[in-house]
């Protein structure tokens, strides 16, 4: 067995032991279970001769290997999954009966996939882009999935159009171009023409879609869900999953480069975050909001593009969810995991947002085609801790062996088995509702809103937070090379912010002209049909858990700080630095000229777990320039110069904490630091004080963002 001590009562971890193997000391076999006595050469008419048909072990190779991909997802291909648990903390028995959410204590196995959305499986992790969080419960009632984003609203509120959307975002269907990018004009063009996106918009240009880790990123269910109670009462309710170590981000910039330098950065921390028993951890919350309240609000609750601000509904935490184990085979565990938003429990149930609806249909269709079997279910990762027990048969791959002869409802020769379930045996029966109204291929009215929340977000967002956003339009905007598109958009902007608009103009070239319908820039015959949305307040002015600057700052756990240094450098004050860093949950990694050892001020040896050109400043989220007077000289001889000084004026760049150590004079005065002359929090050096607790402080409120603007003057 090799699971974790704390997975020994975790009845899917067993259920998943049971379909594992090594191959630790066993023999080379095929998969007919013979055993291989020559896996280096195939079979000849003669050493020099051509390959016999006859050669059964290279034929069952190779034809193996020719079918090893499947297709990728098409939307959210590139993920990144673990294992975990949720833990109740607070019974919901008063709202639902759904068993994992009333018993207080009660642990459920989880697996959870991270994603991006636009690009391709091989894609880089710091694509600007919405993030996926999807989280299988494998409760006792039968797989609960929970197929959420890291954004709480969505582009569109009709799932119809997301063909559309996702056509639009992904590259272009003449050359390909741009891989895992939404700076080009067909996106822009399709969200020119769809102003319901203009609230999702703001969610995507803002730092939340460049996330600095898979474990800093909150995790939203979008849509309203009900819950029903024991008695039938309903709640809407909105999931919200909240990381214990925050909400942050990188800059676009160190986006750009982490691209390049380890486009597996996401993946990687992830990774090794669970390797270290860093175990990334969120508080799972709940807002409530009974079915009577439905239409007490600004907006409709059936809207995708809406949140319920948490100042007009308050999120109660109620469980934790902690990933405590990475997968054995990413292929058969992230790859052939397949979450579905219908996979539902007694006690949850969906809502008649047309967008969930939609959902409901595309993901068991999509499994078929990506899965190539409705025997799916299956594949050990799928499968639930529950036996499966019904009259479906047959079909590609099939595992289950059903005994018996009969395999039909009703029976009489099966003794009328499998038995349906009452309610009270955990039947599960749909939440009867009364559904009014004519059968229409129409909107309601009540979704024409789409700026209001729009401002809310901006409003919302800190000085720096709404710079960035502002840059990101600008970015996205500037590469797309139709004039009336960056036009429209910027048109649509005015709507949201004018000062907005008009700085994203100025930058675009474009005039400030609020959109109207119909628009002058579109064919005459054109399909579009959008209801122009009235200007409007939203009733909640501002919500301060939308902004990143509000989260998490006081906590250092699992960051990753650099240490540059080398030959002479002060081995007691590296000594102490870590031990302060440790205690705090955090980690340092050497970085030198070479990968040689360094010998330090007392004749001990370091090896170094990088070099200045293997790395980069982007991959730490703080710098410590280690004292020593010697080191610091040769960090700044002619062949290293470019390298140090290079990471230093990065991170500074970057707005990141970086400690200069005694000795390290030389450094300070030749970077781009010591040419600045302002107050900078996230700068220590040796004359502070009590510098190692300074650089604690400032690595916990992650960058000085504040100063940006200073910093890279
Ligand atoms: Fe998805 N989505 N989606 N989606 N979605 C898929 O299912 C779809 C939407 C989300 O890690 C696909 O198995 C439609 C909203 C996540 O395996 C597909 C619509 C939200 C994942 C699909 C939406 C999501 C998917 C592709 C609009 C946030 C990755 C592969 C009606 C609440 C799950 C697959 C994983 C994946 C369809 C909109 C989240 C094609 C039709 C809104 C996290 O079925």
């Amino acid at each position: 067995m090799n699971m974790k001590t704390n997975e020994t009562n975790n009845k899917k971890a067993e259920q998943l032991e049971t379909h594992s193997t090594s191959n630790v000391d066993e023999k080379l076999t095929t998969n007919q279970g013979l055993k291989i006595n020559n896996n280096q050469d195939s079979l000849k008419a003669g050493e020099r001769g051509p390959s016999l048909l006859e050669d059964f072990i290279l034929r069952e190779k190779i034809t193996h290997f020719d079918h090893e991909r499947i297709p990728e997802r098409v939307v959210h291909a590139r993920g990144s999954g673990a294992h975990g648990v949720f833990k109740l903390t607070k019974s919901l028995a008063e709202y639902t009966k759904a068993k994992f959410l009333t018993e207080l204590g009660k642990e459920t196995p989880v697996f959870v996939r991270f994603s991006t959305v636009a690009g391709s499986k091989g894609s880089t992790d710091l694509a600007r882009d919405v993030r996926g969080f999807a989280v299988k419960f494998y409760t006792e009632e039968g797989n609960y999935d929970l197929v959420a984003n890291n954004m709480p609203v969505f582009f569109i509120q009709d799932a119809i159009k997301f063909p559309d959307l996702v056509h639009a975002v992904k590259p272009e269907p003449d050359n390909e171009i741009p891989q895992a990018a939404s700076a080009h004009d067909t996106f822009w063009d399709f969200i020119s023409l769809m102003p319901e996106s203009m609230h999702m918009i703001m969610w995507l240009m803002s730092d939340r879609a460049i996330p600095r880790s898979l474990r800093m990123m909150e995790g939203f269910g979008v849509h309203s869900f009900k819950f029903i109670n024991e008695e039938g009462k309903v709640h809407f309710v909105k999931f919200h999953f909240k990381p214990k170590l925050g909400v942050h981000s990188v800059a676009w910039n160190e986006a750009q480069i982490i691209s390049g330098v380890d486009s597996d950065f996401h993946k990687r921390d992830l990774w090794e975050a669970i390797e270290n028993g860093d175990y990334p951890e969120w508080d799972f919350g709940v807002q409530l909001i009974p079915e009577e309240d439905e239409h007490k609000f600004d907006f409709d609750l059936l809207d995708p593009t809406k949140i319920v601000p948490e100042e007009e509904v308050p999120v109660q935490i109620v469980g934790t969810l902690t990933l405590n184990r990475n997968p054995d085979n990413f292929f058969a565990e992230t790859e052939q995991v397949a979450f579905h938003p219908g996979h539902i429990i007694p006690g949850i149930d969906f809502s008649n947002d047309p967008l969930l609806q939609g959902r409901l249909f595309s993901y068991t269709d999509t499994q078929l085609s990506r899965l190539g079997s409705p025997n799916f279910h299956e594949i050990p990762i799928n499968r639930s801790i529950n036996t499966i027990h019904n009259n479906q048969r047959d079909g590609h791959m099939r595992q289950q062996i059903v005994k018996g002869k009969s395999s039909y409802d009703p029976n009489s020769i099966g003794g009328g088995c499998p038995f349906q379930a009452m309610m009270s045996e955990g039947g599960f029966a749909s939440h009867q509702e009364r559904i009014p109204g004519a059968k229409v291929r129409e909107r309601s009215k009540s979704f024409v809103d789409h700026y209001s929340q729009a401002k809310l977000f901006y409003n919302s967002q800190s000085t720096p937070e709404k710079m960035h956003l502002q840059n990101a339009l600008i970015f996205e905007l500037s590469k797309v090379t139709r004039p009336e598109v960056r036009e429209r958009v910027v048109g649509q902007l005015a709507y949201i912010d004018m000062f907005l608009a008009w700085r994203v103009a100025e930058k675009l070239g474009v005039e400030v002209k609020k959109l109207e319908w119909p628009n002058q820039s579109l064919p005459a015959d054109s399909n579009i049909v959008e209801l122009q949305s009235e200007e409007k307040e939203p009733h909640t002015k501002v919500s301060e858990a939308l902004s990143m600057k509000n989260t998490v700052k006081n906590t250092i756990k699992s960051r990753k700080i650099g240490c540059i240094l080398a030959n002479g450098a002060d081995g007691g004050a590296l000594t102490d630095l870590k031990t302060k860093i440790e205690e705090e949950g955090a980690r340092i990694e050497l970085i030198a000229p070479s990968l040689a050892p360094v010998r330090m001020n007392d004749g001990s040896e370091l090896i170094p777990k990088h070099s200045l050109t293997s790395t980069a400043s982007v991959c730490f989220d703080a710098l410590f320039i280690c004292s020593g007077e010697d080191s610091a000289k040769e960090l700044i001889i002619p062949e290293n110069k470019h390298l140090t000084l290079h990471f230093i004026n990065e991170a500074y760049k970057h707005c990141k904490a970086i400690y200069f150590g005694k000795g390290t004079e030389i450094l300070y005065q030749n970077s781009n630091v010591g040419a600045k002359q302002h107050e900078d929090p996230g700068i220590i050096t040796w004359e502070d004080t009590a510098p190692v607790n300074m650089f604690i402080d400032a690595i916990e409120k992650h960058r000085v963002w504040d100063l940006e603007t200073e910093r890279n003057a």
